[in-house]
């Protein structure tokens, strides 16, 4: 039997979405190709370098480097793994609030260091004090996140940098959803605006490209030698990545996608899903539910735990926050005709 793939008409609750056209050719054209192999593969690996540069202008990175991992946690094990190789200290800490994605956790857990989780403000971000508090002579790397995958919000990143550098360790942006919104939008969040060292920041979220394409960049090319083992057998002589093997696929849809998007439809696109995002939250909040204002196209609001359950019953693919509200992730392929069916099934939901 030929199973198909989940269509993406009733998805609201997921971090990825229907790749572009262009990126979709792309993925399959470099289906066999392998960038961890540059010397075999030259097209594929001088795509990655294409993708690292317009990654870099995004992220507002002059010189940058980095490469395309198979996702955000890649890259945040990979920022973690660098911090720790960076510090000095025999057990080396990591700062971040608990907003930040678990992907941290299991860096935590590969690379033994110990994480300081710190709590968040009222407006769901990184508490400053609590940040300068918990940062020692031990710690390695404060973490930021800029666009939380729970509620959409962006740390106070300046900030958390200078807290990080006052006390020598390194600073990290997880930008993995982010990234390709907020170069539409006032926060100070990437490499221009802050004195950060690294950025998790992924084509295959905002960025429309296929899975896996996830975006590790560096502030300079010396912190990836921290990355890097010899390759005997291999042309090239050092790799820096996680994984061995890795996606041509991911490497040239994401350097499809940016081509076809960066910057007017990235733009268009950030407008049409800050405006779905504001209209849902619009129609729940006049139904009587409390939600968590939308900074970014992200509406989590709370919902009784029965209404929740007959929407999924219904072929809703919704999630639910740590504490329980309701989480809708305002993709590209949510159109304002999926969400107004949603609340019409919401609606349907509350007269029986
Ligand atoms: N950083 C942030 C801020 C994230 O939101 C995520 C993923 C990651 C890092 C890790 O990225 P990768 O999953 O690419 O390694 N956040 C989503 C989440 O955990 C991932 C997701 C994606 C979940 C698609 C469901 C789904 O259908 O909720």
């Amino acid at each position: 039997m030929q199973r198909e793939p989940q269509a993406f008409d009733r998805v609201l609750s997921s971090m990825c979405t229907e790749p572009h056209p262009v990126a979709r050719e792309a993925a399959e054209r470099f289906l066999a190709t392998n960038p961890g192999d540059p010397g075999t593969y030259p097209t594929v690996a001088a795509l990655e370098d294409d993708a690292i540069a317009i990654l870099g202008e995004i992220a507002g990175l002059e010189d940058p480097a980095g490469y395309v991992a198979s996702g955000g946690t890649e890259a945040n094990i990979q920022a973690v793994r660098i911090a720790r190789e960076r510090a000095e200290a025999k057990r080396p800490n990591v700062v971040m609030p608990e907003s930040a994605h678990f992907s941290f956790q299991k860096a935590a857990d590969v690379l033994g260091v110990d994480l300081r989780i710190v709590p968040v403000d009222e407006q769901y971000r990184a508490d400053l004090e609590a940040v300068r508090a918990s940062v020692d002579s031990d710690t390695a790397l404060v973490v930021g996140v800029a666009g939380t995958t729970e509620y959409g919000r962006v740390d106070p990143i300046p900030a958390l940098a200078e807290i990080a550098h006052s006390a020598d360790a390194m600073c990290h942006v997880d930008a993995a959803w982010g990234g390709f919104v907020l170069p539409f939008t006032d926060y100070d969040w990437h490499f221009g605006h802050a004195d950060i060292d690294s950025m998790a920041i992924d084509p295959h979220k905002m960025g429309q490209a296929a899975v896996p394409a996830g975006g590790l960049l560096v502030r300079d090319e010396s912190l990836l030698d921290e990355l890097a083992v010899d390759t005997p057998y291999l042309e090239s002589t050092s790799q820096a990545t996680l994984t061995g093997t890795r996606s041509g696929a991911g490497v040239a849809s994401a350097v499809a996608a940016m081509e076809e998007l960066w910057p007017g439809g990235y733009r268009s696109q950030y407008a049409r899903s800050q405006n779905n995002a504001e209209w849902l939250a619009d129609a729940l909040e006049k139904r009587g539910y409390s939600v968590v204002d939308p900074t970014l196209p992200l509406v989590a609001a709370t919902l009784p735990r029965s209404t929740f359950d007959a929407l999924r019953a219904k072929g809703w693919r919704i999630s639910r926050t740590a504490t329980g509200e309701l989480r809708i992730v305002c993709m590209p392929h949510v159109t304002r005709e999926m969400l107004a069916s949603f609340i019409g099934d919401l609606d349907q939901l509350e007269v029986r």
